[in-house]
Formats: structure tokens, sequence, C-alpha cells
């Protein structure tokens, strides 16, 4: 009711003034000699005034009932307060997700085999690498390698190696540079799988794998094997990363990636050699020049599959 009290009020100032200047100078005594000057109004004034005022209040009154009558509404001075509700919480809104590994990205719920985006300490924008869900187990994080068809040419330079090539839903290899920070970030396990031609599969397993940096050349740090292809790349662990154009074997004579087709953590040759030249079913293969496993085939039998694949060590199931 502010308002109407506010019109009321000014009204009735506006009647107190009006009465002032009607009633005439006679009825207010102004004191002078004061050092602050007052006026004062009279008893029959302050009568006047409240006259005034209660028809005011009056008309006040009649005008509210006749408002009320033919439907206007009347103001007050609270006016309601529409509470508008909050919007509700969206939960199926997409949130962005870190995730650092395909592990991660299996325990949260994603279990199909695909090309998933991680962050990666050092990088700026997220990668792209291709999860395997679902081979023993799943969670084996980022494929960095993977022969199927012969579509992409490993024999490639050292920098190339470096940074990787090929399709991560085909060939590929992910780059030492991103394997090497991977694996010093995080302690992984390393698991290959491959297969002949006649479909006979085969696995290897290391319970360490890390690749050093490239001012080390990307020496390969692995151990603890177990698995049914054999252990045929224990013999290269403190080997360097070697291409045709980057020679860093132990042999002082031969430069053996460039004998063996492909860039590889060569020590003086072969135990294996997963990026030789890949082979056709049938080709009859000389020694060690295509894709080779020696506990597996031999070194005169080049693979019609492989994939090398890293996740937690921690990883527990
Ligand atoms: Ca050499």
């Amino acid at each position: 009711m502010k308002v109407w009290s506010l019109c009321i009020i000014v009204l009735s100032c506006f009647g107190a003034v009006f009465g002032q200047f009607q009633l005439g100078a006679e009825t207010a005594a102004i004191a002078i000699g004061t050092d602050t000057p007052t006026c004062e109004l009279t008893a029959k004034a302050l009568e006047d005034i409240r006259e005034t005022k209660a028809k005011i209040v009056d008309v006040i009154t009649k005008l509210k009932a006749y408002a009320t009558s033919i439907g206007l509404e009347i103001p007050t001075d609270e006016p309601e307060v529409v509470i508008t509700p909050e919007e509700p919480t969206d939960t199926t809104e997409t949130r962005p997700v870190v995730f650092t590994n395909c592990k991660d990205i299996l325990d949260a719920g994603y279990v199909t085999d695909g090309v998933y985006a991680v962050t990666i300490e050092g990088y700026d924008s997220p990668v792209n690498v291709y999860c395997d869900m679902t081979t023993d187990f799943g969670g084996w994080t980022q494929v960095f390698q993977r022969r199927l068809d012969g579509s992409v040419d490993f024999n490639r330079t050292f920098d190339e190696y470096t940074v990787g090539f090929g399709n991560l839903l085909g060939e590929f290899w992910l780059g030492n540079e991103l394997i090497s920070t991977i694996t010093m970030t995080t302690p992984m396990e390393l698991r290959i799988d491959m297969s002949d031609f006649d479909d006979v599969s085969a696995f290897a397993k290391y319970n360490t794998f890390r690749l050093d940096g490239v001012n080390k050349n990307f020496r390969l740090n692995v151990g603890g094997y177990e698995g049914t292809a054999g252990n045929s790349l224990g013999y290269h662990h403190k080997s360097l990363f070697s291409t045709f154009d980057s020679d860093n074997d132990v042999s002082p004579t031969r430069n053996c990636a460039l004998i063996h087709n492909g860039g590889w953590w060569f020590k003086n040759c072969l135990r294996s050699n997963l990026n030789g030249v890949y082979f056709p079913e049938g080709f009859n293969v000389s020694y060690a020049e295509g894709i080779e496993w020696s506990r597996f085939r031999g070194l005169r039998y080049s693979l019609k599959f492989t994939e090398m694949k890293i996740r937690p060590v921690s990883n527990e199931i």
C-alpha cells in the first residue's frame, strides 16, 4: 500500500500548502529572530489540514472501490514476486572430458575399438590414437604399430619414424616421440599380437616397455616377457632406434635398417623386425627382409598381421 500512502502524503502536503495559502498570513506565525527560521501552523490550520486529508482519503477510497468495480487491478507496493524455477540441469550435456590413455576411456564406459582423442603431456592439443578395447580384457592403450595389408611403406627416415606415419584405421607407426613421451610419463606394458597367413595367432607381452627420448635415439627398454610367440624382442633391449638414414646399431660394418628394409631397434641385426617389407601370401621371402618374429615363424617368413600396443602397468582387471 505504499503507493497509495505516497499519494496520500503528497496530497496531504498539497493540502497543507494549499491550506496555508488559503488561510493567509494571519493563520501562520512566522518566528523571526532565531538562527534557523521555522514555520509553525496554528491549531486551526492543522485542523483544516486533517479535514482536507480525510476528504482526500475518502476520495481515494471511493476511487479504489470504483476501480475495483470496473475490474481494474490496483497495484500494491508489494508486487507479487514471480520466482522462475531454475532450468533443470541437463544431465545429458556433453562435457569435455580429458583422458590420458585408452584405459581411462575404457573405464569411462567406452568399450568399442576405435580412434579416440587423448591428452598427452607436452602436447598442446589432443592426440588421436587407436584404442584396442577388447584384446586381453581391453584397455590396451595406444596401438602404436599395425601391419595388415602392405598399403603403407615402412622403409622410412628417422624423422618420419619420429613423428609417425600411416593411417590409424589401417597400417601405421604412431611415432617414436609420442611413444617415448607416453612411456616416460607412465609405466607401460607392451603387447604384440601377430598372425601368419594360416591365421595362426600368437602374442608376446612385456611388463616393462619404455622408449628413451630422441636425444638417446629412442633407446628401447623392454623386459618381463610372457606369451605364446616367443621372446624375440628381449635381444633388442637397450638398443637404439635405427633407420636406413640413421645407423644406430652396434654393427660397425653393417647398416641393419638398410639391409632389413625398415626402422627398428636393431642391435646387431635380427631376432625380430616388425617394420620390414609387407609380403603377400605365398611370396618366397628371402632371409629376414619381411615382417619378422624369429621365435614364431622364423626369419624366412613374413607375417600377415601385427599390432604393437601399450597400457599402464597398473592396469587391474
Ligand atoms: Ca651399423
